[in-house]
């Protein structure tokens, strides 16, 4: 009777398939409407096929997420555009005209019968299958395959971004980064729904973009950086395809050539730039502030021009950043007209100008963004640029800078904006920051990460995570759908996922990781 009885509830168990291990309100940043359906959990099934609208786009989403899934699952998952349901339930991916969803929304359903992402573009539908892979379990990032019961669970999701402008920055100046780093880069960001990459190109310490009309500043100011190292150079073959891996995730990737100070590599590959016309010695140091390129002679608008006119060339993406930052050396009005110059030049390459809040005091020109990286939210200078209608990318140091330690014992990292802790990013609030810079001027967040002390992916993985899902859940989540207490559980559930990734993440203490 015992052994009857046991094989009875056995097989119950077996037809009662437990509830999925992921909950649908655990996603990272938190959506904007969740309705779980416990009794819809869909159980991917060996033969399901991924189906998508018949648009190049769209159908390269699905094969993405097929080739998301294949590693981990084993399963072949063949990529379709026939609207043909199989009969055992499968991945939908379905381009609409519903407008309510807006340039980057999804809609996510899940029932029994399989999954179904529509989106009125392929970048909603590309933001959905990031969703997806976070409700499926977390062997779902193995490299290899796993026995696992691959369930999703049931019910519905609407979702769509706050904020336009979703980024990270990484300084390939201070310390070069391979190509293959920088691709891993925007792996992580893709995961987060962030959708620009800013990449630091020129410092002090190196020139990291190949120039063909002024060959020597890659060629000779590339070839140090921060330390003994070797340094190095994207040529614009190693550039586009950063370029183009970033596109094909809907990532817009953003350069910057930091004008006119963090300029001391440029000038030891060409002294007719520098303002007594020698070159310096090259710079390996930390300090910043000490060059800047002669705002007093032609010439130096001439290289300006022929920079940025190759790198707008290079750039589908619509801005170009010109820094502006600490140029301790140029002052008053000298700054400000040499900004102003560059802001035309800017303008005549078409592209939109980004720069460091520094260039606020400058005329205004159509489109120009600052990038605001104060520690204090009183900021005039800043709120006047707004009035004169500048919009702004918030990147607050003491809040989403990730070169700042975690705590005073983090082994890299500096602290001159104070320590950045996983609280201490996440608890701020875009929209009401800075004074006069009202939700409508912004135009983003942005989490930079400076490489003085950070000299490979490892370690680069170590300052982003798990801060960086910290700003990003900012800059989509809308206000009301998040808090920290509820961040906390979500963020605690992306461990194992890093973990069987292979990606390297600080155990922040205030996260209950399981
Ligand atoms: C300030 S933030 C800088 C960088 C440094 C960084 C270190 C900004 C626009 N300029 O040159 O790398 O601090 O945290």
């Amino acid at each position: 009777v015992a052994t009857l009885a046991r094989t009875a509830e056995q097989t119950a168990s077996e037809l009662l398939a437990p509830p999925a291990p992921v909950r649908l309100t655990g996603v990272v940043p938190a959506p904007g409407q969740v309705e779980p359906a416990p009794a819809e959990d869909f159980l991917l099934p060996a033969d399901a096929v991924v189906v998508a609208s018949a648009d190049p786009a769209a159908l390269a989403v699905a094969s993405q997420l097929a080739e998301l899934l294949r590693p981990a699952t084993g399963y072949p998952l063949p990529v379709t555009d026939a609207a043909r349901p199989t009969p055992s339930g499968g991945i939908a991916l379905a381009l609409t005209d519903d407008d309510n969803l807006g340039a980057e929304g999804y809609r996510l359903a899940v029932t029994r019968a399989g999954v179904t992402i529509t989106a009125s573009t392929a970048t909603g539908l590309f933001h959905g299958v990031q969703t997806l892979r976070q409700l499926l379990p977390p062997a779902i990032e193995s490299p290899v395959p796993v026995g696992e019961r691959w369930v999703v669970p049931g019910g519905t999701i609407v979702d769509q971004p706050r904020f336009a402008y979703r980024g990270a920055m990484l300084d390939v100046a201070r310390h070069f980064f391979a190509v293959e780093d920088v691709l891993r880069v925007v792996d992580h960001l893709v995961r987060y729904k962030l959708n620009h990459l800013h990449l630091h190109l020129t410092d002090d310490q190196g020139w990291r973009i190949a120039v063909d009309s002024w060959p020597r500043l890659a060629g000779v100011g590339g070839t140090t950086e921060v330390g003994e190292g070797p340094g190095g150079h994207y040529t614009k073959a190693d550039y586009r395809r950063i370029v183009e891996y970033a596109a094909a995730r809907h990532v817009t990737v953003v350069p910057e050539i930091d004008l006119p100070g963090h300029t001391n590599a440029a000038l030891v590959a060409y002294p007719e730039l520098a303002p007594d016309k020698v070159a310096p010695p090259p710079y390996t140091g930390t300090e910043v502030g000490f060059s800047y390129v002669d705002p007093a002679d032609d010439r130096t608008y001439d290289f300006i021009a022929d920079v940025l006119g190759e790198l707008a060339a290079l750039t589908p993406g619509p801005w170009l950043h010109i820094g502006g930052d600490e140029a301790f050396k140029v002052t008053g009005e000298v700054y400000t007209g040499f900004v102003e110059r560059t802001q035309r030049i800017v303008a005549d390459t078409g592209k939109t100008l980004v720069g460091w809040h520094q260039i606020a005091p400058a005329a205004h020109v159509d489109g120009r963004v600052l990038q605001w990286w104060g520690t204090d939210g009183a900021d005039p200078a800043t709120a006047e640029a707004v009035r004169r209608g500048a919009r702004v990318i918030l990147s607050p140091g003491n809040h989403a800078y990730l070169d700042m330690k975690y705590s005073p014992d983090t082994p890299l990292g500096q602290d001159w904006a104070g320590l950045i802790d996983v609280p201490r990013a996440y608890e701020w609030d875009p929209g009401s920051h800075v004074a006069g810079v009202p939700e409508a001027a912004v135009l983003g967040v942005e989490a930079p990460l400076w490489t003085e002390s950070v000299t490979s992916l490892a370690e680069i993985e170590f300052m982003l995570l798990p801060r960086l899902p910290a700003i990003a859940e900012l800059g989509w989540s809308p206000r009301t759908t998040h808090d920290w207490a509820g961040f906390r559980d979500r963020l605690a559930g992306q461990g194992p996922r890093w973990l069987t990734a292979g990606i390297a993440f600080h155990r922040a203490p205030e996260i209950p990781w399981p």
